[in-house]
């Protein structure tokens, strides 16, 4: 970095801090978000406490840094505040993979099942679930439903995960996927673990199955943070986007981190400061639903609040 663009990094910061305290906004950051984002932002963390902040923090204003069903989520929780996406362009290509009409169809075709839906989904396509999920608490809440038959969208690895927990069921999966996730391969794991055979393997269950083997533990990345923090091992292989690895060494100093250097979200990525500086100023782009939406979608999500962390 030459030190006219670190300048400008700092002048940026200072902008944003200032500008923040000013409009007494939130920032909310998830963690594959980059390391100056995480650095202005108020809090840090994974799908669910980012939702469970969302509706319980007391600014009015929140610039959301996270792919656009985050930030959707946030307004459905908090419909009265003012949620900005720190970048409307930063669209999850999982979340584009099934409409509310594809949905609908699914239940048509399977009237007697529960729907269970990820949190990464469209608002409107919220609105035909019973319930939603995060990697944290999908094993949890589809365990604790009274029914054969699930309908699970649209993570299909996440699905195939869960029907571990839960044989008697019948786990109806759409073929969708986390497309950091999909390319983190058997080999990769098998690699580092010949490399650091004394490893501890975290994997994320939005990794495929033959991945989902290799683990020793399988959370979120909000869960990985405290398995690390509380764990008595010193090395680690991390099968997550690549950023929770800066996260991890700056937090455990006396522990080593193997990352899967090819993991990289596009997507999140995607969020610059400048993004984050021009939505407070400008107070756009913002989260806007009809009511109708609002309501349908609300109530999935705070189901799902109810059943807090399962990692
Ligand atoms: O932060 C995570 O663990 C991701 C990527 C998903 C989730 O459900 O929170």
């Amino acid at each position: 970095m030459s030190f006219a663009s670190a300048d400008n990094l700092l002048d940026l910061v200072e902008k944003i801090i200032q500008l923040k305290r000013e409009r007494d906004a939130v920032i909310l950051a998830h963690n594959y978000q980059s390391h100056e984002i995480q650095f202005v932002a108020d809090y840090v963390g994974d799908t669910l406490s980012l939702a469970m902040l969302a509706k319980n923090v007391k600014q009015h204003i929140i610039v959301f840094c996270g792919p656009d069903f985050m930030v959707e989520t946030a307004k459905i929780l908090a419909p009265h505040k003012t949620v900005l996406y720190a970048n409307e362009n930063a669209k999850c290509p999982m979340a584009a993979m099934i409409t509310r009409e594809e949905l609908k169809t699914m239940k048509e075709i399977h009237p007697d099942a529960k729907v269970v839906g990820y949190l990464n989904t469209s608002a409107e396509c919220k609105c035909e679930m019973d319930v939603c999920c995060t990697s944290s608490n999908a094993v949890k809440i589809v365990t604790s439903l009274n029914t054969k038959k699930v309908i699970f969208v649209p993570d299909q690895n996440l699905a195939s995960y869960v029907k571990r927990f839960v044989p008697d069921k019948e786990i109806i999966a759409w073929p969708g996927f986390c497309t950091v996730h999909q390319m983190i391969q058997r080999s990769d794991i098998l690699k580092l673990t010949k490399a650091h055979p004394h490893a501890k393997i975290l994997i994320h269950p939005e990794c495929t199955p033959d991945v989902v083997d290799l683990a020793h533990v399988v959370l979120s990345t909000d869960g990985m943070l405290k398995y690390v923090a509380n764990s008595l091992e010193k090395e680690f292989i991390v099968g997550t986007e690549l950023e929770l690895i800066n996260r991890m060494m700056e937090d455990n100093p006396g522990k080593k981190f193997y990352p899967v250097e090819k993991a990289f979200c596009r997507t999140q990525k995607k969020i610059k400061l400048e993004n984050i500086l021009n939505a407070l100023e400008i107070l756009e782009p913002r989260v806007s639903f009809s009511e109708d939406v609002i309501e349908r979608a609300r109530h999935p999500v705070e189901k799902m609040l109810a059943f807090g962390r399962g990692d």
